[in-house]
């Protein structure tokens, strides 16, 4: 039967379940990728597993998100991150290293291979033919431990590829492009598959920014061919011996075609606050700006950099604008370093930062009151980089560099950009994995630290057939795990879910947190009341954990997203979603809900009936739940369950 790449790589691992789209298929997952942030309790709960030694052919933890070390807490937890590492057979990528996902696609990705990292840019993998998936710490623990992962067999939507791009039109504008047509919501359980003679145009690092921002589609993963430029991007890291030939059969079979020419491509910028809100960036060329960052796991390779000195040299940036450039790896920083890149930066004016997520996650670099500010990350949901009153503005490298340079939003296509740059990337690239720490052969004699901050995860307790309480918060659509679990100044208490829970909702209802407590020590449930989309963007089940650890039972939503709908279950919160959407209006804040015969409705199928008491109104709910995931939530949560069948 011919087939898909998705397909072919799902069937040479799936262990449970059959290859059907929309059933429940379980994965054996290859490698896997923490990052510091989501890595601690994830480890932490790889521990309490039992389990000697990572049994995947390979794991990586990554420090990138947190390098501030603004007191003690990131220290310690990049302490702990290292031994319990190095104890149970993982690699550990030292602070400094770079972005997981970069620093993961240069070193050791593999075509064909299955990746299961516990941040939602791990389908940047996928720029490299594998499939590359992100889920919740505890998903990625058990993988870890050899379970299989849990995932919806996926419909796989072909996106054919035309043409070439013009100069100046780079790949962040053709994801830009795909999220303009696809938007941020509606695309559960899809595989975008990239085809068509537009592939052999990009290159791997350009093919990952595709991938890398397919994320804020909402989709399972992206994934592209592995063919000539593959192998040429890992012979020029030395590892060709790594790459396999993976293309779709001629008449393998999708959901649906998306055809996109690439020379019709237009430089793109999405708006605040969504990265759904995608418009030609000449509709907005010469508003002012106040700053320009560049860097991120989606645009921080060493021909993004490239580019961007190219356009900087001899230049200086507008008075008015401050420049940051973060390079994703190590070996980028380098590489531009022994050219004159990174002297054409920093004449131009630019700040140059550590290799690390910084800015995009809100760790520094927060902009001015009601700032414009343009960057080349993934995600402008509002309050993220630390200023509410901001608006963020997704771009491309080109545009992000031009317009530093004027100091309000350039058109590359227009006259005032300019003669392109060209520029050359070499052969070979330069090879240095020291800062990878390989761990020993025997661990025996590796004691793990643990600093003060690093708590025990919380576990949930089996669920009752019956739930009384109140709606502790109302929301609308398209929340994200930012307006759920902020980061930035918070992202120290990672580990500690007691101090980290104080935030949660933080941003939409400051109360949010005595208001549940309160519940919760009167033994009454938390409920939480949501329009669509639930849950979007990152993978940090601290979402989930922590409105758990404040007695949240129920969400009550539209729709959910799917990774952070995964997170629910595994900590045994019940993602409900409406049978008639507008019953929504009927539900307010404070309002008194009960619900009965819980486990009876999940046993025989039925629909929950959540009875509003203050309105004196039945609402009937639905689910989407495999029998394993009901199993999950009646035993309170993944951790409990995996317990029960040890
Ligand atoms: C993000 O981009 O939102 C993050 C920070 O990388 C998250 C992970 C986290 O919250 O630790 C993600 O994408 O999963
Ligand atoms: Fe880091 Fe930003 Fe990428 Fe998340 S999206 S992994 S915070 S660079």
């Amino acid at each position: 039967m011919s087939m898909n790449i998705t397909y072919k790589i799902l069937k040479k691992h799936c262990i449970v379940g059959v290859l059907e789209a929309n059933k429940e298929i379980g994965i054996k997952i290859d490698q896997t990728l923490t990052q510091d942030a989501t890595g601690t309790m994830a480890y932490l709960q790889f521990e309490s597993m039992g389990i000697p030694k990572a049994k995947t052919e390979l794991s990586v933890s990554y420090v990138d998100h947190n390098t501030l070390q603004q007191g003690f807490e990131n220290a310690d937890d990049h302490r702990y991150l290292q031994t319990v590492a190095l104890k149970y057979g993982i690699k550990f990528s030292k602070p400094g290293n770079g972005i997981c996902h970069q620093v993961h696609l240069e070193r050791f990705g593999k075509p064909g291979k299955t990746l299961l990292g516990s941040d939602s840019h791990t389908p940047t993998g996928g720029g490299m033919a594998m499939i590359a998936i992100g889920a919740g710490g505890l998903d990625v623990a058990v993988a870890m431990g050899g379970g299989e992962f849990y995932l919806i067999c996926p419909e796989v939507v072909n996106i054919v590829l035309k043409g070439r791009l013009r100069k100046w039109v780079s790949a962040k504008d053709v994801v830009l492009h795909i999220l303009r047509i696809l938007s941020t919501k509606g695309n559960v359980n899809k595989v975008l598959e990239y085809s068509g003679q537009g592939v052999k145009t990009l290159s791997v690092p350009e093919r990952a920014t595709i991938t890398n921002m397919g994320a804020e589609t909402g989709v399972t993963t992206s994934i592209f061919p592995s063919d000539e430029v593959t192998k040429s991007f890992l012979r020029a890291q030395n590892r060709e011996d790594d790459w396999i030939e993976l293309n779709a059969d001629p008449d393998a079979e999708y959901s649906e075609t998306i055809t996109i020419d690439l020379s019709e491509v237009v430089p793109m910028v999405a708006l605040p606050h969504s990265p759904g809100n995608v418009v030609p960036v000449k509709d907005i060329a010469g508003k002012n700006i106040d700053q320009v960052e560049i860097g991120s796991c989606t645009n921080s390779s060493l021909r993004d950099l490239t580019i961007v000195g190219k356009i900087l040299e001899g230049k200086i940036v507008n008075s008015d604008i401050s420049l940051a450039i973060a390079p994703g790896s190590r070996q980028v920083f380098s590489m531009i370093a022994k050219n004159e890149i990174l002297s054409n930066l920093i004449d131009a004016g630019a700040r140059i930062m550590e290799s690390a997520c910084g800015f995009c996650i809100g760790n520094g670099q927060a902009p001015q009151t009601n700032a414009v500010s343009v960057r080349t990350n993934n995600r402008n949901f509002e309050g993220r980089s630390g200023t509410k009153s901001a608006g963020i503005f997704l771009v491309s490298p080109e545009t992000a560099a031009l317009s530093a340079i004027a100091g309000k939003f350039v058109d590359p296509l227009s006259k005032s950009a300019g003669e392109f740059p060209e520029i050359i990337i070499p052969d070979n690239f330069d090879i240095d994995d020291r800062m990878i720490i390989t761990p020993p052969d025997d661990s025996s004699g590796i004691q793990i630290l643990r600093g003060p901050n690093i708590g025990e995860p919380p576990i949930n307790t089996v669920m009752d057939d019956k739930l009384i309480g109140n709606i502790a918060i109302k929301v609308g659509d398209k929340i994200t795990t930012d307006h759920i679990m902020p980061a930035g100044p918070r992202l120290k208490y990672r580990s500690n879910i007691k101090k980290y829970s104080e935030f949660v909702f933080e941003f939409l209802d400051p109360d949010f947190y005595k208001y549940a407590t309160n519940l919760r020590d009167k033994n009454k449930a938390v409920f939480i009341l949501s329009g669509e989309s639930y849950g979007q963007g990152s993978s940090r089940e601290h979402a989930a954990l922590c409105p758990m650890y404040l007695g949240v039972k129920a969400i009550f939503a539209k729709s959910f997203e799917r990774i952070h709908s995964a997170n629910l279950i595994n900590f045994g919160i019940l993602p409900l979603v409406f049978a008639d959407n507008s019953l929504y209006d009927e539900i307010d804040k404070n309002d008194e809900i009960e619900i009965l015969s819980i486990i009876e409705c999940l046993v025989n199928n039925k629909n929950i009936v959540i009875f509003n008491k203050t309105k004196n109104i039945k609402i009937e709910m639905k689910y989407s739940l495999s029998d394993r995931q009901k199993n999950i939530l009646k035993a309170g949560g993944l951790l409990n369950y995996i317990r029960k069948r040890q």
